[in-house]
């Protein structure tokens, strides 16, 4: 770890260890978000400071904790703005965040955990879960355990982008430390975000990225699919467990040919086969990408109080299944209407889901949708309906990399004085409904 980062990390320990005065924590409602949270959480209970939890859609929300009676505030997974800056003369904040600083170079009394502030690349090496279990870790060596929480924050935010879907930088750094302390494993096979004593129709009915939207939630269309792809019928039904790593290559290879006929891109084709992470000390979720997608599911419906009750205490009881099929049948349920509203423009894919007030999935959608057949243009954006305004998200594919879509839509944000940004492939702003197709067309064209 660099030495910079590291005696921040100390200072941020001073802000929390200083006194006993309650600390409002305020983070993203996403995988990273919540992780980073409840890393802290955990932190601040063994510590017996109290605290406030609260996942936000926007940072206006945050504008009220200037009222509030906290006088320490730790904010997660949040863009630098001007409104946090005001905020800062009149709070303590801590910040954990890993979107890229654009054009602040002054912090006030603010500290900012970044990796971009330590020449660490906070879009592939390292994400807000990342940073707050280092700093668990600096608190107390035995916190190790939450690793596999760090770990999730990093995959839901695509940061499995090393060779065969590995870690990079620091997160790599924590991937190590769990396999040595015995907490995670990796195997080699087709990428599941399922229980690993699953049948291969099931575990490819849910694979999430590709994601293949005719498919997704039906095992009984995943087993056509696999079977007109030349899959044998023994192996449909045996769990992917104990189908050796060759073989499952050999699966892979021949659902490829099929998804490469069917327009999928060749980068998310890849993505099929890599690295399986099983976990231990998370109860019955032992699939890593399963707690990272139940994670995901929990922050973006409110329903993370268990979560929490379960790690403060040390012990996670509930398997969670519940979560994963509710959340799969939201998508299928949005899937078929996504389907039929693409409308493509030079460089967008645009799906107009305003009849809708889902905010908080928009950036779910979105990228799920990057990674599917349904249009070959660079940018997918979605939009929902958030209060009197429309929540957009946009990605970029993961083939085009010579854009930087969180400063683009920034900018193109900001000429219709609107508020947006985000990283670099992944985007959000809050739009009035009537500038929306203005801001599709300023963006189209900037590209
Ligand atoms: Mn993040």
């Amino acid at each position: 770890m660099q030495s910079n980062l590291e005696s921040k990390i100390l200072r941020a320990i001073e802000f929390i260890e200083e006194d006993y005065s309650p600390i409002f924590i305020v983070s993203h409602y996403d995988t990273d978000g919540l992780s980073a949270a409840l890393i802290l959480i955990k932190i601040l209970y063994n510590k017996k400071i109290p605290f406030v939890f609260r996942t936000v859609s926007s940072l206006d929300e945050v504008e009220n904790v200037k009222e509030s009676a906290f006088n320490r505030i730790i904010l997660i997974d949040f863009q630098i703005s001007e409104e946090i800056i005001t905020l800062s003369k009149y709070k303590r904040i801590l910040m954990i965040d890993h979107h890229q600083i654009l054009d602040y170079d002054i912090y006030g009394q603010m500290m900012l955990l970044n990796p971009y502030l330590f020449q660490i690349d906070g879009n592939k090496d390292a994400c807000s879960s990342c940073i707050a279990y280092l700093l668990a870790k600096s608190i107390d060596e035995s916190l190790v355990y939450l690793s596999p929480l760090a770990l999730a924050g990093a995959l839901e935010d695509k940061q499995d982008v090393a060779e065969k879907r590995f870690f990079l930088g620091l997160n790599k750094e924590i991937y190590d430390e769990a396999e040595e302390a015995g907490i995670c494993s990796s195997n080699l096979g087709l990428v599941s975000y399922v229980d690993f004593n699953e049948t291969l129709e099931k575990t490819f009915a849910y694979i999430f990225e590709p994601f293949i939207p005719t498919i997704f939630g039906n095992i009984e269309k995943s087993r056509k699919f696999l079977i007109d792809c030349g899959i044998p019928n023994e192996l449909l039904s045996k769990e992917l467990r104990k189908i050796n790593e060759k073989e499952q290559f050999w699966i892979c290879q021949k659902v490829a040919k099929k998804l490469i006929k069917e327009s999928y891109e060749a980068y998310n084709i890849e993505r099929l086969f890599g690295l399986n992470y099983e976990v231990t000390g998370f109860g019955k979720i032992k699939n890593l990408r399963s707690l990272a997608k139940i994670l995901n599911y929990h922050g973006r419906y409110y329903k993370y109080d268990t979560i929490i009750r379960n790690l403060i205490t040390e012990e996670i009881k509930e398997g969670f299944e519940e979560s994963l099929i509710n959340y799969s049948n939201e998508i299928k349920k949005f899937s078929e209407i996504i389907l039929n509203r693409v409308k493509e423009f030079n460089n967008i894919a645009y799906i107009d889901l305003n009849d809708f007030s889902i905010a908080r999935l928009t950036g779910d959608f979105s990228s799920l949708f990057a990674s599917s057949n349904i249009s070959k243009k660079p940018l997918i954006m979605i939009s929902t309906t958030l209060n009197d305004n429309c929540k957009v998200s946009i990605r970029l594919k993961g083939n085009f990399n010579n854009v930087n879509i969180g400063e683009l839509v920034k900018t193109v944000a900001k000429k219709i004085n609107c508020k947006g940004g985000g990283h670099v492939n992944s985007a959000g702003a809050i739009i009035p409904k009537s500038l929306v197709k203005k801001f599709i067309d300023e963006l189209d064209s900037s590209l």
